[in-house]
């Protein structure tokens, strides 16, 4: 086996280091790329006004020269014609796609107004605040619905994307755990459970250390229903049936605790609760897990074994566990693994977070009690919107409600930065008669998109090239703490927190005294430093300190691990987890079988585009240029199917067209679809043919309806019935996106 240390010291090879012909008058600097959540350390070549090209920064502590095929076409998106350029104020009726070039000047005054004017006649609770999936505006977006006064803000990950995942983390271990890919302790195994990240890269610089580790020589295990690029490089492949993940970590902490396999010591003197979580485990035997789960008892018992008995051992858990409705309790079967096994806060295993970052000012208490109250799914959803939330937010099936007048009170308002929720949020055309009923609605985004065209006014953002922002690295945890400023601009485009603190100050919003800039170095003074010198260094990496629970305990209430969670009790919820069959299944929707015999999973990621992004992106759509949904082989010789074909993909709430990949690598019964897909070449026809944005839109098949699950209120993307036919003809756009314009 390599020597972990000796691998670490080896920058990876960046594949954008050939073609170095550059025009002489390239500047360079050193920055963050944040096409995705971001974290990948650059090299950008300008001229001093646009950006000719990036490349892998190898003094980066995460990444280490590695960027994906997204990262390195950042100039292709920097300079897109297609960018927007300058505030758009609607002309004529509501999506007809008509505008007005107006100033900032105009745009922002008449947005605050209008504001204003919403906030005195049916109260700030009206307006709903919507942004996107973990962007550098993410915290500065809440403080801004804080300070407004309404507790309804959003984005289409939430309950099901992280917020599981963190919540139960910290109510189980009293913080966010990462893998410690960094230190000079190499995992012995690694367990990847509804995980990607070799395309995924979940928390941006991920897939570079992952493939380190992995070349390092361990064991790795993959449980996924598909056989992922992850799971291919893996020695062991769990094809588990989607949404049965509770039943197979209950049946792992069986054989843990009954093979007494569990790290004895750990579990004595750090948690509370074990005798509880074995008599309750007992009846979960691998047998019982086997008939659900469709991965043999032996593969169960071998798992459990392999993950317990080689230390120390990493779990990267991922969105696989999430877009479900028993999110609470799968997410806390699995965690309960690491806390019984020992793996928590030891070199080479999960680390909780250093936090190093001072804890970004959501002005939390400018938000009024009884305004709080007032979030939709506040009462119902807990650990979204109630008041033991990690960040309180509304529960976004009821906010498309609420603007369709079935909520509480109506929405009138939403102001969104940065997101396509007609793309990624389920039920798109719900979604799409809310916002036509809105009184405002103002997106702010680096493209026309068709959320967007539905606008009153269209605001342009800044690419990750064109701003100013200071980053904790791996997301939640904050290992790392890395800095950027702006390298070039396009002239009329504005970062979002800018655009926040303009709307801010107009409104005399509390905070608005300070920029987002002032935040910065607020955030930084523990560490001695003001914005400007962290910009200079880039990457602030502090000594990583393990087992900080062996002086201070763990940050629960009982200051252990919480293997039974009182507090999930007093909320009302299992304190010990559960298995629930999905929802439609065999079992729970018989009816359902004959029409729709399959089994749906949507939204695995691919390397090529971030969720409805970068389809106008030439350079990347040539690499992929139309949805794809992964079926077997088997599936698609009994169906007549071929690689390549377009097929209808149908479940009990509509159908969308994409084209077959027939692989031998997902489980035979599965589907799995891309989501995010829309057409920018059609976009100029979407006013008066909205069925396009339909044709291979992945969430026009899933449900926001109920159930959801109890705590969070997620709600299904995953594990649903479907069907797939062979299509006749060509639905599907046969050219490419025009117009790159890469220098
Ligand atoms: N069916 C299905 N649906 C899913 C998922 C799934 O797995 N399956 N995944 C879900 C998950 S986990 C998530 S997090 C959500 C993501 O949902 P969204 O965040 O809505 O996804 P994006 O398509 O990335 O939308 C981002 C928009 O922001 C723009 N943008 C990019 N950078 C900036 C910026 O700096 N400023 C501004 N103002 N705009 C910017 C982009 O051009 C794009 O139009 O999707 C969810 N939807
Ligand atoms: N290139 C690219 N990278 C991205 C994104 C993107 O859109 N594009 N989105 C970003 C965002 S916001 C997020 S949240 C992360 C998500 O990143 P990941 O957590 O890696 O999520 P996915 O790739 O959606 O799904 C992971 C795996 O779960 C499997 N899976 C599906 N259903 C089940 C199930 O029921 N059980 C199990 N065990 N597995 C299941 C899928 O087959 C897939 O291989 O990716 C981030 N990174
Ligand atoms: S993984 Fe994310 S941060 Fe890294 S190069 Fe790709 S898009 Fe950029
Ligand atoms: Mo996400």
């Amino acid at each position: 086996m390599t020597p972990y240390a000796a691998n670490l010291a080896t920058p990876l090879q960046s594949q954008s280091l050939q073609n170095d012909q550059l025009p002489v008058s390239a500047n360079t600097r050193r920055s963050i790329c944040r096409v995705c959540h971001g974290g990948c350390g650059v090299i950008v070549y300008s001229d001093g006004r646009r950006v000719l090209k990036v490349r892998g920064d190898v003094q980066s502590p995460v990444s280490r020269g590695w960027m994906c095929i997204k990262g390195l076409k950042s100039p292709d998106i920097a300079n897109h014609p297609d960018r927007l350029k300058t505030p758009l104020k609607r002309k004529g009726q509501r999506g007809q796609g008509h505008w007005y070039a107006i100033s900032w000047q105009e745009a922002l005054d008449e947005i605050a107004q209008r504001i204003e004017d919403l906030r005195e006649r049916h109260g700030a609770e009206s307006i709903v605040i919507g942004q996107g999936t973990g962007r550098h505006h993410y915290m500065h977006t809440v403080r801004f619905a804080n300070a407004l006064g309404t507790p309804n803000w959003y984005e289409p990950g939430l309950a099901q994307c992280f917020i599981p995942r963190i919540t139960v983390s910290h109510l189980t271990y009293g913080g966010f755990p990462v893998a410690d890919y960094y230190g000079q302790t190499a995992p012995a195994c690694i367990m990847f459970w509804g995980h990607n990240p070799l395309v995924s890269s979940a928390d941006a610089e991920l897939a570079p250390a992952v493939r380190r580790a992995l070349n390092s020589g361990c064991m790795s295990i993959a449980i996924d229903p598909r056989r992922s690029e992850t799971a291919r490089r893996c020695k062991k492949w769990l094809p588990i049936r989607p949404g049965t993940d509770a039943a197979l970590a209950l049946a792992m902490l069986n054989v843990i605790i009954s093979r007494e396999l569990y790290d004895a010591e750990f579990v004595r003197d750090h948690t509370v609760g074990f005798d509880k979580l074995k008599d309750h485990t007992a009846r979960f035997t691998p047998q019982w897990a086997s008939a659900i789960t469709r991965v043999s008892a032996q593969d169960i018992e071998e798992a459990a074994c392999l993950y317990s008995r080689l230390k120390p051992a990493v779990l990267e858990w991922g969105l696989g566990l999430e877009q479900n409705s028993n999110s609470l309790q799968t997410v806390r079967a699995v965690a309960l693994l690491r806390a019984i096994t020992g793996n928590l806060d030891v070199p080479g295993a999960d680390i909780l977070g250093m936090n190093v970052l001072r804890s970004y000012p959501l002005l939390k208490d400018k938000l009024p009690p009884e305004q709080a109250k007032k979030r939709i799914g506040a009462g119902e959803f807990k650990l979204l919107g109630g008041w033991r939330a990690y960040m309180p937010s509304a529960h976004i099936p009821g906010i498309f409600n609420a603007m369709n007048d079935g909520g509480p009170y109506r929405l009138r308002g939403l102001i969104v930065f940065g997101s396509n929720p007609l793309l990624t949020v389920a039920n798109p055309k719900r979604v799409f008669e809310g916002l036509r009923k809105l009184d405002l609605l103002v997106v702010t985004d680096l493209f026309m998109t068709p959320t967007a065209q539905q606008a009153d006014y269209v605001l342009p953002a800044a690419f990750w090239t064109e701003i100013d922002h200071l980053m904790g690295v791996p997301l939640v945890a904050e290992n790392f703490v890395f800095a950027q400023s702006a390298i070039v601009s396009t002239p009329d485009c504005r970062q979002d927190e800018w655009i926040i603190d303009e709307l801010s100050r107009r409104l005399h919003l509390p905070g608005s005294e300070l920029t987002f800039r002032d935040i910065f170095d607020y955030q930084l003074a523990p560490l001695g430093i003001d914005f400007a010198k962290a910009v200079e260094m880039t990457y602030l990496c502090p000594p990583h300190r393990y087992c900080k629970y062996v002086d201070k305990g763990f940050r629960t209430p009982s200051r252990k691990v919480e293997l039974y969670s009182a507090s999930l009790k007093r909320m009302g919820y299992e304190p010990l987890p559960m298995y629930e069959e999905p929802p439609e299944g065999p079992q729970t929707s018989p009816e359902l079988i004959d029409d729709y015999p399959l089994v749906l999973i949507t939204g695995g990621r691919t390397v090529e585009f971030f969720h409805s992004e970068h389809r106008q992106v030439e350079a990347l759509r040539r690499l992929r240029p139309r949805p794809q949904a992964q079926i077997h082989t088997s599936l698609a010789e009994a169906r007549g199917i071929r690689h390549g074909e377009e097929v209808i993909i149908s479940t009990k709430r509509g159908q969308i067209v994409v084209t077959a990949e027939v692989t031998e690598d997902i489980a035979p019964y599965v589907v799995s679809v891309e989501h995010g897909w829309w057409f920018p070449e059609r976009l100029s026809e979407l006013p008066h043919d909205p069925d396009s944005l339909w044709l291979a839109n992945a969430n026009v098949l899933t449900d926001d309806g109920p159930p959801y699950d109890p705590a969070f209120g997620s709600y299904r993307l995953r594990a649903l019935l479907c069907n797939v036919e062979r299509r006749e003809g060509f639905a599907l756009p046969q050219t490419l996106p025009q117009g790159d314009s890469s220098p």
